[in-house]
């Protein structure tokens, strides 16, 4: 800090001695604050599930996994990482995003232009769907659901249809953000995972600015040894405002609180 403080001396007393009518200096890009975290829970997670999609109903987990042959819905439980009840999608398909709607739960695939409707409590499957392009997570914000694709854009589904209603292109200081990836709506922003990297990016959902990153490095490090078994997945419980992260066949799960980068204390969300 001594490093960076210094500079920040010499350059305010520059400022004091400029003449008022000094023309106004370029100001430097702001940067977005990077959060880390405080681990409060550690809990099992199956290292066979590729993990794409998670999400936090009525005291379960619920959790879509992707490989071709190996991508499943299922209800999981917290405290052991029990899988309670579990359906395969169509064969051949490779899975993807998973989010509920009442008493539904809707998915979508990767490459295959298909989504599906999922009774939540039977898991009976209730008839498919189709979009341009690709699918990789789901969200909903009570009113829409929340898709993205791959690309820095967020597309927001009717939820009666699923017909595509508009478009939201998720920028870092005005630099578009790709490969954005498993999704959570918490307390009026969007969480998202980015594909390939321990970093999370908290997107103000109206303007789809980038507000700031969680640094999940440390846990990455833990549980991945590849480039596949990347972060990937955030549920949120807002009963009891908890947040859980975990990854792609990660062996755990976490419940993590977020630290502000400049107050070091925890973050009210
Ligand atoms: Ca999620």
């Amino acid at each position: 800090m001594r490093f960076l403080l210094l500079p920040l001396i010499a350059l305010s007393l520059v400022a004091c001695q400029a003449p008022a009518s000094a023309p106004a200096q370029p100001t430097a890009p702001v940067q977005t604050p990077v959060y880390s975290y405080r681990v409060v829970g550690t809990y099992p997670h199956d290292t066979r599930a590729f993990t794409q999609g998670l999400l936090w109903l009525d005291g379960h987990l619920y959790e879509s996994t992707g490989q071709i042959g190996q991508s499943t819905i299922r209800r999981v439980n917290l405290e052991d990482g029990e899988v309670l009840q579990s359906v395969s999608i169509p064969r051949g398909l490779f899975g993807e995003g998973l989010v509920d709607w009442g008493d539904q739960l809707i998915s979508i695939t990767w490459q295959d232009g298909v989504g599906y409707r999922w009774d939540r409590a039977t898991f009976r499957r209730l008839g498919l769907w189709r979009y341009d392009g690709e699918g990789w997570g789901l969200t909903q914000n009570g009113r829409e659901i929340i898709m993205s694709d791959g690309t820095h854009e967020l597309r927001f589904l009717d939820p009666a249809t699923l017909t595509e209603r508009r478009r939201l292109a998720v920028t870092d200081n005005g630099v578009p953000v790709p490969r954005l990836n498993e999704l959570e709506w918490v307390n009026g922003e969007i969480l998202a995972n980015v594909w390939q990297t321990p970093m999370i990016a908290r997107i103000d959902p109206a303007s789809g600015n980038v507000t700031g990153w969680i640094d999940l490095t440390a846990l990455a490090i833990e549980n991945g040894s590849g480039s596949d078994n990347v972060l990937n997945g955030i549920a949120y419980d807002a009963q009891r405002d908890r947040l859980f992260v975990t990854g792609k066949y990660w062996p755990r799960l976490y419940e993590i609180d977020l630290v502000a980068p400049s107050r070091g204390s925890v973050d009210s969300r």
